[in-house]
């Protein structure tokens, strides 16, 4: 008998409980032991309804997703679940935390359903380029219809118990705290004939006897197909949502399957589907994106550090950046003082603060009443440095020159109190001269947000010589709270992602200078996924921020580095993006859509030829070529450095702060897939262009020596 799966029986009651930490996933001893527990229940003549229900924090989470890629072990879920559905005497799910993807097929396979108040149910599967692949497609639509399975299923977000109710999915909410009592309750309603099962057996009032106790199987109740255009139309809206991803048109076709074939054609169906998804690159990119993104909190020298206790965040600077900082801050329940040079300055932050909240109201993130709560009595801004004498944190983000950044610290040090971590928020420069000018070097480190900081999900914890483990384990848990992703990274300029965002965009800069045009690299990348080409993005950074990183740059530049002059000649126009309306596009007000402006091509066209250069045609396929071989071997040479931890923290920084898409996993898992070999040979096939920008990573060089992968270093 499985360890897994633990089965008793009280009083006519049989519990089979599953005890798989941390989350209850089905992997295959756990599937085993609930095959068994289901077969023992059958021959148990004592019990006469089954509860099924998860230990620990939540019901069960789903497949095992560590086992998908490896060949499939019997006994298979979708067998488990029939067996439960099919089992001739009544079996109850009693759901608590969540109930996911096979999670939630196994509940679907049982025969009624109970589910804490505060639990969520949902068909995440999407997510990770799946379908339900154990039923859901044919049992959902059968229990709350063709629509309301095709919004949970395409759209891969969970419901809540109140939701689950009222569509049909599940039968009770649970009053019990402990939901294993509320499911026994509920069995024993039914074996009495007075739950919902009474309606299947008995009439109403009248007591059944134990064994005519039937149970309700989804897989025999009829679907009520959607109509011909309400199909049409959930089509052309997931085709238009999908961005190249594939799994939710699948779900479609799998969901349609439930009204066209009977249950058990519906079910190979799904199987077919789900098998062809299971074997596809999308699949593998988003389900090492999963993982990925738990892993990158796992820090050997935090392993045992507690972090230090924060209440109160201080913020330099009212900027967007500052702003943004303070809202997040806000957001997360801390307690901010934000300070400006002036009043006008603070209002001004003040201000745009509130625009932000406001925002998050919006978006449904906060409570309306909650939002005054924030700004009126957790929100100070102010002029003076003292105000900050009793923040645990403070946040640096003034403009982004070492001088200012130095003065600031100064000021920082002498207001703060003796405990206070004095953080900064710089995108490029040198944490560890910062730090030195300060007699706290151990106290500091870089939080580097990204803008706009109260929504974008990435923070890079930049840890200097000096910086103790302790502020580390802080950066780390301030992200926890503030529902950010930490990543950590070393100093060095740009860190992890802008000093791979300064090599990728200097690949496109090459391209662009040997002939092809902005538009064309623009499209290229965002037909391949990528979010936004690198020159909508430098628009909504701000043309300024490029120009200043290159003057800053100008005393180092090797003489053979090329330079893409056209990009100076726009700065110098006051084209400096999204906010002048004008830079590499034209933006009408209040769109961000920009237009093609053919003055920027007649610029470009004037960069070739005062340095001589014959434009030649690019293939879209070169552009991504060179862009993500520029991309992967820059971040070969970061690995070497130490700059990064592992490959996959790489992944989860591109993935989350400068659109990569998601389906191929981030440029490392993408480096793979593409074959580390290759990736080299088109390195040395550029080189012979240009030898001094593509220079091949000496990692890179190595692993393709040792045959290995940089998943191997993960
Ligand atoms: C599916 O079900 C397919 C079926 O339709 C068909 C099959 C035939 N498997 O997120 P956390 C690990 S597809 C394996 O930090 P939380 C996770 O890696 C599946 N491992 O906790 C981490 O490990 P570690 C559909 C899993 O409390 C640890 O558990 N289901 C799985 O913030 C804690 O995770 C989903 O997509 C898993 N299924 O959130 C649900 N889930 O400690 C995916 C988690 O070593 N899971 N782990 O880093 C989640 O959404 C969240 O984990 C959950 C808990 C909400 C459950």
């Amino acid at each position: 008998m499985s360890t897994l799966v633990k089965y008793e029986c009280l009083q006519g009651v049989a519990l089979i409980a599953i005890n798989n930490p941390p989350v209850n996933a089905l992997s295959h001893g756990v599937r085993n032991g609930l095959l068994d527990s289901i077969r023992r229940f059958e021959d148990d003549e004592g019990a006469q309804i089954a509860v099924l229900y998860g230990t620990g924090r939540l019901f069960i989470s789903g497949a095992d997703i560590s086992e998908f890629g490896q060949s499939p072990q019997p006994p298979h879920l979708p067998d488990v679940i029939l067996q439960i559905e099919r089992c001739d005497k009544p079996i109850v799910a009693a759901i608590h935390g969540v109930a996911l993807g096979g999670g939630l097929e196994v509940a679907m396979g049982a025969h009624y359903r109970v589910a804490h108040g505060q639990a969520k149910l949902g068909m995440p599967e999407v997510k990770l380029g799946l379908i339900p692949g154990a039923g859901g497609t044919q049992r959902l639509p059968r229990l709350v219809g063709v629509d309301n399975a095709l919004k949970l299923i395409t759209g891969g977000n969970p419901i809540d118990a109140s939701d689950a109710l009222q569509m049909g999915l599940i039968d009770r909410i649970a009053t019990d705290e402990d939901v294993s009592v509320a499911g026994i309750a509920f069995a024993r309603e039914i074996v009495l004939g007075m739950g919902p099962g009474s309606r299947v057996t008995t009439q109403p009032g009248e007591r059944s006897q134990s064994t005519e106790v039937l149970p309700r199987r989804t897989g025999d109740m009829s679907v009520e197909p959607a109509s011909e255009s309400a199909m049409k139309e959930w089509r052309k809206t997931l085709t238009a949502s999908a961005r190249g991803e594939i799994a939710s048109l699948v779900a479609l076709d799998a969901i349609e399957a439930s009204t066209t074939l009977s249950f058990a054609q519906g079910l190979q169906e799904e199987r077919r589907l789900f098998s062809i998804l299971m074997d596809s690159p999308e699949r593998a990119g988003l389900i090492h994106a999963f993982f990925a993104e738990r892993k990158v909190a796992k820090l050997a020298e935090i392993s045992n550090v507690k972090g230090k206790d924060i209440a109160h965040i201080g913020v330099i600077g009212g900027g967007t950046m500052g702003a943004g900082i303070a809202t997040t801050a806000l957001l997360g329940g801390y307690t901010v003082t934000l300070i400006e040079k002036d009043t006008p300055a603070a209002t001004a932050a003040r201000s745009a603060i509130e625009n932000n909240l406001d925002g998050a109201v919006k978006r449904g993130k906060l409570d309306i009443a909650l939002r005054h709560q924030l700004e009126k009595i957790r929100l100070v801004t102010s002029t003076h440095y003292h105000s900050l004498a009793d923040a645990d944190l403070i946040i640096e983000a003034v403009f982004e020159d070492m001088d200012i950044k130095k003065q600031v610290f100064q000021a920082m040090d002498a207001a703060a109190k003796p405990d206070a971590i004095l953080a900064t928020n710089t995108s490029y420069l040198d944490i560890n001269e910062i730090a030195a000018c300060t007699n706290r070097p151990e106290s500091v480190l870089g939080l580097h947000f990204f803008s706009p900081a109260h929504v974008m999900k990435l923070l890079e914890v930049v840890v200097a010589d000096k910086t103790s483990p302790e502020l580390i384990a802080t950066g780390f848990s301030l992200a926890r709270r503030l529902g950010k992703i930490a990543v950590r990274a070393g100093v060095c300029d740009g860190f992890i992602g802008n000093r791979l965002l300064t090599h990728y965009r200097t690949a496109a800069d090459h391209m662009v200078l040997d002939g092809a045009s902005p538009y064309q690299v623009d499209k290229a990348l965002t037909d391949y996924g990528f979010a936004m080409g690198p020159y909508a993005v430098a628009d909504l950074a701000g043309l300024d921020i490029g120009y200043a990183a290159r003057q800053r740059r100008t005393p180092f530049r090797h003489p053979r580095e090329r330079h893409p002059g056209w990009a100076d000649d726009l700065y110098h126009e006051g084209r400096l993006g999204r906010k002048t309306g004008k830079g590499y596009y034209l933006y009408s007000a209040g769109s961000s859509r920009g237009a093609e402006d053919p003055h920027v091509e007649e610029l470009v066209a004037q960069t070739r030829h005062e340095a001589g250069i014959t434009p030649r045609a690019f293939s879209d396929e070169e552009i991504v070529t060179r862009y993500l071989c520029a991309m992967i071997n820059e971040a070969a040479r970061l690995l070497d450095d130490g700059i990064a931890t592992r490959p996959s923290d790489i992944d989860v920084v591109l993935l989350f702060g400068y659109g990569y898409p998601r389906r191929k996993g981030g440029p490392m898992h993408t480096a793979d897939q593409l074959g580390l070999p290759a990736v080299l040979r088109n390195i040395q096939l550029f080189a012979q262009d240009d030898d001094f920008f593509w220079q091949s990573a000496p990692l890179l060089e190595q692993l393709v020596a040792q045959d290995r992968n940089f998943n191997s270093l993960n």
